[in-house]
């Protein structure tokens, strides 16, 4: 079965996360993805929290699968040389250095299109235009640029960075988005372009149903949030709303049985006025049902705390798992809180292809994360992440169509560090 992106070639110019995201998933699609990497260093992340030593990490080896690795050094003139026959070959260039420092090279947007008029450029940078335009800018910097840390935490505590990835990751699926749309336009125009995301852009917009309280605060306190039934006054912005759920349906992370030693044996859960009544029954208080400040959602606003408190002492006689199991019938949404380590022995997900096993040469069999994106049509199989220079001579040959001869003038220029077979 074909690929959905086979034929697709990608000059992989990514480092660290963000970048990387987004190519191995067009490599998921069947993209053709060749990273280029700086002679005997490589991408940094491949010696960051080095569990085995010797071995490429976890954090390189999970963020690059399905790509081939060239090593080559872009400021040496030889280097520069390749680079521009591979811009000349490739469909995309994904890059998310610095700002500037494709510049630097002497590879501006301009230049990159002159060479190849139907190549697109797709780039990550920390800000778009303006006054921060050229910081450099990490995961934790986006959270709390795009407006996602001033809104997570409790009222009471400092804002909060989440451990979700969604200032690197994030932007990494945007920017995903943004190369197959251009690509998809490309077919009807022939030509390439650019595409830009801002990491801060796309925590925002992440973010987006916190912008819509802020604009809602102007016509008085936002009812749905604990803080409302509580009596705590609303300030200008839009508050940190600890466990409350975005939706406006109030929501509680409760204790479940084997909390006192489990720190994730907890549940969220959601009253919905559709569910309230089976809820009253549930947790044994079928009066709430009708009784008069309980029967409605208005008048529970002002009571969130004492029900959840009820519901909680309903939830710490179950296990979260036993909850999922008596409320989903219900129609009571409820949600365990699962350790990585609960999802990591979850067989369904692995039937899925939503975790993988993947073997390497250097650090045998690791768990990952597959593509949480199914194409009926375009299956994807996750492949082990490549050795530093691996595929090198490969492209240099089969891709750019060097002479042997060339090659080892090439070689000898310092532009590709020592050439590597393929692991066998
Ligand atoms: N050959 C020769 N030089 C190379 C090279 C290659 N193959 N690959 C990279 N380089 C050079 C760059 O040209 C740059 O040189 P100059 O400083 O002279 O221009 C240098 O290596 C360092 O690149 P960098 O500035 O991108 O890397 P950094 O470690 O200093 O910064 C980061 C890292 C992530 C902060 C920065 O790249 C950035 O802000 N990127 C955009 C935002 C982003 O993606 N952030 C998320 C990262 S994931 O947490």
């Amino acid at each position: 079965m074909t690929k959905a992106l086979e034929g697709v070639k990608i000059l992989d110019f990514t480092h660290v996360q963000s970048g990387p995201t987004c190519t191995q998933i067009l490599g998921w699609f069947g993209a053709d993805v060749i990273k280029v990497e700086r002679p005997g260093v490589g991408d940094a992340t491949r010696k960051q929290l080095v569990d085995k030593p010797g071995a490429d990490s976890l954090y390189f080896t999970m963020l690059n699968h399905n790509k081939r690795s060239m090593e080559l050094n872009s400021k040496n003139e030889t280097g520069k040389e390749v680079l521009t026959r591979l811009i000349k070959e490739c469909d995309v260039l994904v890059e998310n250095f610095a700002p500037g420092a494709l510049d630097r090279m002497g590879f501006s947007w301009d230049r990159v299109h002159e060479i190849n008029p139907r190549i697109i450029m797709a780039s990550i940078k920390g800000f778009g235009p303006g006054k921060y335009e050229d910081c450099k800018v990490y995961e934790n910097v986006a959270q709390c640029a795009g407006g996602s840390a001033s809104t997570t935490g409790f009222l009471d505590g400092p804002p909060l960075v989440t451990g979700a990835q969604i200032g690197d990751s994030g932007t990494g699926l945007h920017l995903c988005l943004g190369i197959v749309t251009a690509l998809f336009q490309r077919e009807k125009t022939g030509v390439g372009q650019r595409v830009s995301v801002a990491m801060q852009d796309s925590v925002l917009n992440l973010a987006r149903v916190k912008m819509r309280d802020q604009q809602r605060l102007e016509a008085g306190p936002l009812k749905e949030y604990s803080q409302f039934g509580e009596g705590i006054p609303f300030g200008e912005a839009t508050p940190r709303a600890g466990n409350d759920s975005g939706g406006g349906q109030p929501g509680r992370i409760l204790k479940c049985k084997g909390w006192e030693t489990d720190p994730n044996a907890y549940t969220y859960f959601i009253i919905q006025a559709a569910v309230w009544e089976k809820v009253c029954d549930l947790i044994g208080e079928p009066n709430w049902k009708t009784d008069t400040g309980f029967a409605t959602p208005p008048e529970r606003l002002d009571k969130l705390n004492q029900i959840f408190e009820r519901i909680e002492q309903w939830t710490m006689t179950k296990t979260k798992f036993e909850i999922m199991d008596l409320c989903n019938p219900l129609d009571i949404p409820v949600g365990p809180i699962l350790s990585m380590k609960e999802i990591a022995e979850d067989e369904g997900l692995y039937a899925t292809g939503t975790l993988v096993k993947v073997d390497h040469p250097e650090r045998g069999e690791y768990i990952s994360v597959g593509c949480p994106i199914k194409l009926s049509a375009s299956p994807v199989e996750v492949e082990r992440s490549p050795l530093l220079g691996e595929h090198t001579e490969e492209i240099l040959r089969d891709v750019l169509k060097y002479s042997d001869e060339e090659i080892q003038t090439i070689s000898e220029s310092g532009a590709i560090g020592e050439v590597r077979k393929a692991a066998e």
